[in-house]
């Protein structure tokens, strides 16, 4: 049974995903942005009042790397935490009034079922490659940002296995098709990922600055103090490259050179105690102060519409 609480598999976040847009219709429903390699449903989560117009919109997503397993359990937090505190949080019902929040619970599907069956320290996709018997390639160093140029490998068998050409991954074509469908509305791109404890932004393909450096910063600073203020945990903010490495392919430079302005990759806790390894009795904790940031994120995008 689903926990917000425990690791949950595949298929409990797949039967969750069905019953909470089964029962709050009028603030969240559900589509498939399109099937992985093995062919699992990417079921995408709407979140938002139902409105006669076009509203802006903010696109989340969790699970790129498998086996970081407190991202998934954050985006099935945010969705908890953002059905039963509408109407009651006041920056929660201005945000779901004026604009959508489209949430992608786990997006390497099929790498997240194979880190509870088979190997816990997965990373990658698990499509198959002619000519070597090495499966995956990084979702993250998939997308068509300065693609394999750098802090990414040619190599099948790599964990930073770029792919065979930019979106080679059905699962980033997937979520790059749905972002480009949907650029006129969408205004900010935030994608979970562990650990370290960062806040990170554009860009990691090149040291050169953003050229909205200084806003995302500040943005970012803002987030990782309100993160902060509940149990001190310390988050750094800054662009990838300098920040953590500098590495090509990545989903949050290519939203941003696509023109999503406001675009923010989280490294969730730790520091490397228990890396990957999060105990369940960290969920709770770090996804509480992590609503903090993203939701300051969100009014900050929401005021400057
Ligand atoms: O290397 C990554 O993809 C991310 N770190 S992780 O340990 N979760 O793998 C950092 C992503 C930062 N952004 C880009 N590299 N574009
Ligand atoms: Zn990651
Ligand atoms: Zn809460």
């Amino acid at each position: 049974t689903h926990s917000y609480t425990k690791y949950n598999s595949f298929d409990k976040v797949q039967s969750w995903i069905h019953s909470m847009a089964s029962s709050n219709a009028d603030l969240i429903s559900k589509q498939t942005i399109g099937n992985s390699y093995e062919g699992r449903p990417m079921t995408l989560l709407k979140l938002g009042k139902k409105s006669s117009s076009v509203k802006p919109a903010i696109f989340m997503d969790c699970g790129i790397h498998a086996r970081e397993w407190i991202s998934p359990a954050f985006c099935q937090w945010f969705v908890k935490e953002a059905l039963s505190t509408y109407g009651s949080d006041s920056q929660m019902t201005s945000l779901l009034n004026e604009m959508d929040v489209y949430v992608l619970p786990v997006l390497n599907v099929d790498g997240y079922d194979y880190t509870h069956k088979s190997n816990r320290m997965w990373r990658k996709t698990r499509s198959r490659k002619s000519g070597t018997s090495c499966i995956g390639a990084d979702p993250n160093r998939n997308f068509d940002a300065g693609w394999c140029t750098v802090g990414a490998s040619n190599n099948p068998c790599s964990d930073t296995y770029c792919g065979s050409r930019a979106e080679s991954e059905i699962e980033a074509k997937n979520v790059a098709d749905f972002i480009r469908r949907n650029k006129s509305v969408i205004k900010a791109y935030i994608t979970v990922h562990s650990y370290s404890q960062l806040l990170l932004f554009p860009y990691a393909y090149t040291f050169e600055l953003a050229a909205t450096h200084s806003e995302l910063m500040k943005v970012a600073e803002g987030a990782s103090a309100a993160l902060r203020s509940l149990y001190g945990t310390r988050y750094t903010s800054g662009p990838a490259a300098a920040t953590i490495y500098p590495a090509a392919g990545g989903s949050d430079d290519w939203a941003y050179d696509l023109g999503v302005k406001y675009s923010y990759t989280f490294e969730l806790r730790d520091t490397g105690r228990y890396g990957f390894l999060l105990p369940e009795s960290q969920i709770k904790p770090t996804c509480e102060e992590t609503m903090l940031a993203v939701k300051y994120i969100a009014a900050y995008v929401q005021k400057n519409l």
